[in-house]
């Protein structure tokens, strides 16, 4: 497949937990089911995914660097990073190519601390509070915006 139809699949910090814990905030489904599904909504468009999760922050941005190289688009769940990160915002505007922001829960309903991100007025695409599903309507609210 071309270069120019790839997405980078970004999972951060603790989200290889995802369905062995905090059900009733996350849901049942695991990283795998996570990452099978958003491939699949790619490759409905014509788009393939290379999927990343790592608990440390270089590594996500490492990887993000790399997408410069052979990706059009990335989706992030950045986990608490979405909080944090300076650093994290820096690289995903650094390489300049369109992102969507997703998260899992409506951290809008959550702690006052999930509220901020350091991501929103950079991201293309924003997903919030729309379980795991929310990354097939990320990839398609993405697919939808590149040029
Ligand atoms: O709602 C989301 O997707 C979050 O990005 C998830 C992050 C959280 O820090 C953000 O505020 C919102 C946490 C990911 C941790 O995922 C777990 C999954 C299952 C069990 C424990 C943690």
């Amino acid at each position: 497949m071309s270069t120019a139809r790839r997405l980078l699949l970004v999972n951060g910090p603790n989200l290889n937990l995802l369905g062995t814990r905090e059900p009733d905030v996350y849901g049942t489904a695991t990283l795998a089911d996570v990452e099978y599904l958003t491939a699949r909504a790619a490759e409905r468009l014509g788009y393939e995914v290379r999927a990343v999760q790592s608990n440390h922050e270089g590594v996500l941005i490492d990887a993000i660097h790399a997408a410069r190289e052979d990706c059009v688009g990335v989706v992030i769940n950045p986990g608490g990073l979405t909080h944090t990160s300076v650093a994290l915002r820096d690289a995903l505007t650094g390489i300049g190519l369109p992102f969507a922001e997703v998260h899992i829960s409506d951290v809008y309903a959550r702690e006052s601390f999930r509220h901020f991100s350091y991501l929103d007025d950079v991201a293309t695409v924003r997903v919030v509070g729309r379980g795991v599903d929310g990354y097939a309507e990320a990839v398609r609210e993405l697919v939808a915006a590149l040029p």
